[in-house]
């Protein structure tokens, strides 16, 4: 039986950089989660009888999401739902079955690297028939709908059987459960060579791979060991937990410290690499050597051609504008075209599709390619892989001769988390209020040559976006790149990016903080961080 449910809009349920992200609370409050599900219904045309994929990282309250989806798929008229076994689907595999089904879209559910269980995050995104991230109109149809939601339509289908694949009938509807890492190991396989990295673990080469008990787990253990060959053992917290252990899923030196030290210790394996809560971020670190996402772009993009997936070279690059300037000298040197986007995968999409960009990448640990429409964690890590294998080198070898080539730009994120929105918002109004008058100044006794609010025009769709990040640059190439995150659940998080290049490669793999040391003084006396806040140090250096 289908139902009409009257219901009342929510007045919270804006997406933010990815989707519909607040506290499980919160989407536990009543017909919280059928508003937002119907408000994208609501804004999409045409799905009768179609196909929508649904998945989400395991995370607390995930199982319940996805019965509701089905329960409201059914309603809405839906042909097909294709969901991941035990609700499971890493963000880059949805995406891959959107495409590889022909779906017409899908729902993810996460919270990507924010913490999970009954009182942490839970999100809800809408990804369109490429397989990407729905863009900002989308997003904005949404809002709008959900602010004047009046019913939502349901199905009286009771629980559906997420555990067992195949495929069965609901409502009238297909319901078709598949495993999760099948379709997508498959096109992994078409990219990289894995004779190749069979040889290479063969030889002896020792890597760790930490899953941070989420989604990437099972196709770690897949991938990694059961295809590769790698050394039982290589993936690590490989079990996705509702909570995640009670820790950040979050890949960076701050979550995923033991990793690190691990990595910089004296009997330190070949490799190590680290994934988030739905899979589409990396962390990637060497024996004695961290690289930063940023150079991991770059060098991924400089040596991609030595992977059979990208061996007819790259069409462009693009990066989003807080991600360091390493990539641009690649994309200079290849004479490809490099696009600079606002913070957001979902910027990429038009790139891609239009295929004007081959690889992008975000600071944010975030790198991916034309293969699906979301950044992917494993395909970062396969394709180091793939590039290790082919040069015989070690990951700190590579990274010395890059930048002897093209120079090293140091990189850091500084983040001031759960700040009062209010102080947050006047920091940046404060900020905003004094861009016309840096250029010229000098601070630190560094010069400002030019500084401005970030806008973004596509070059593919015309459309433009604003007020994207607050940039100073200083003669010389460094700058500093202040905005406000768009994944927080609670306050706000201010972010500062800091970027200095240096050419001489006698000065390149110093401390970071240390080469940065004045620009991190200099964004702090531009931004008036301790005053407008309060806090006299960040609360994550990335
Ligand atoms: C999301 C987006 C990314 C973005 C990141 C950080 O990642 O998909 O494109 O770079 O958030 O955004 P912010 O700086 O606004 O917090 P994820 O992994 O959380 O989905």
């Amino acid at each position: 039986m289908i139902r009409t449910v009257a219901t009342t809009p929510y007045t919270d349920q804006k997406p933010g950089t990815s989707g519909l992200r607040k506290k499980v609370p919160v989407f536990q409050q009543p017909n919280y989660a059928e508003n937002f599900i119907q408000s994208v219904f609501d804004s999409l045309e045409g799905f009768a009888g179609k196909t929508l994929v649904v998945g989400g990282d395991g995370r607390f309250y995930n199982r319940e999401v996805i019965q509701k989806v089905i329960a409201m798929a059914v309603a809405n008229g839906f042909g097909r739902v294709v969901v991941g076994q035990g609700g499971i689907l890493s963000t880059p595999a949805a995406s891959n079955l959107i495409r590889k089904r022909k779906a017409f879209g899908g729902l993810i559910l996460s919270a990507s690297h924010n913490p999970g269980g009954p009182h942490e995050d839970f999100g809800i995104k809408y990804n369109a028939e490429n397989g990407g991230p729905a863009p900002e109109k989308m997003t904005d149809a949404i809002y709008a709908r959900s602010k004047v939601i009046s019913a939502y339509r349901i199905a009286d289908i009771g629980a559906v059987d997420l555990d067992k694949t195949g495929t069965f009938e609901v409502g009238g509807m297909k319901v078709e459960v598949v495993d999760p890492v099948t379709d997508y190991a498959e096109l992994m396989e078409t990219l990289f060579d894995f004779d190749a990295l069979r040889a290479l673990f063969k030889s002896g080469f020792r890597m760790r791979f930490d899953a941070m008990h989420a989604v990437t787990g099972p196709y770690a253990k897949e991938i990694l060991e059961r295809r590769l060959g790698a050394a039982e053992g290589t993936a690590r917290n490989f079990v996705p937990l509702e909570d995640f252990g009670g820790h950040h899923p979050d890949p960076n030196l701050v979550h995923a410290k033991h990793l690190y030290d691990e990595m910089m210790g004296p009997d330190a394996p070949d490799f190590g690499a680290a994934s988030d809560g739905d899979g589409d971020r990396n962390l990637i670190i060497g024996r004695g050597i961290f690289i930063t996402p940023s150079d991991s772009l770059a060098m991924l993009a400089a040596n991609a051609h030595l992977a059979p997936g990208y061996k007819a070279g790259l069409k462009g690059i693009a990066r989003s504008m807080p991600t360091s300037g390493a990539a641009d000298r690649v994309a200079e040197k290849l004479g490809i075209g490099m696009y600079e986007t606002p913070t957001g995968w979902k910027f990429f999409g038009n790139l891609l599709d239009a295929g004007m960009a081959t690889i992008c990448g975000e600071e944010s640990a975030g790198t991916g390619s034309d293969h699906v429409r979301e950044k992917d964690g494993l395909w970062a890590v396969l394709l180091w892989l793939n590039i290790l294998a082919v040069r015989g080198e070690s990951a700190k070898d590579i990274v010395a001769k890059h930048w002897a080539t093209y120079g090293q730009n140091y990189y850091s994120r500084h983040d001031y988390e759960e700040v009062e929105t209010d102080k947050a918002n006047a920091l940046v109004d404060a900020l905003r209020g004094k861009l016309a008058s840096l250029p010229g100044t000098s601070v630190q006794g560094m010069k400002i040559a030019s500084a401005d609010d970030f806008a973004y025009n596509d070059p593919v769709d015309g459309s433009v976006s604003r007020n994207q990040g607050i940039r100073v640059l200083f003669e010389g190439g460094s700058r500093v790149v202040f905005r406000l995150s768009g994944t927080g659940t609670s306050g706000a998080t201010l972010r500062v990016y800091i970027e200095r290049y240096e050419p001489d490669p006698a000065r390149h793999g110093q401390d970071t903080q240390a080469a940065l040391a004045d620009l991190i003084k200099a964004a702090d006396d531009i931004a008036g961080i301790r005053s407008h806040t309060g806090r006299d140090k960040p609360s994550v250096i990335t």
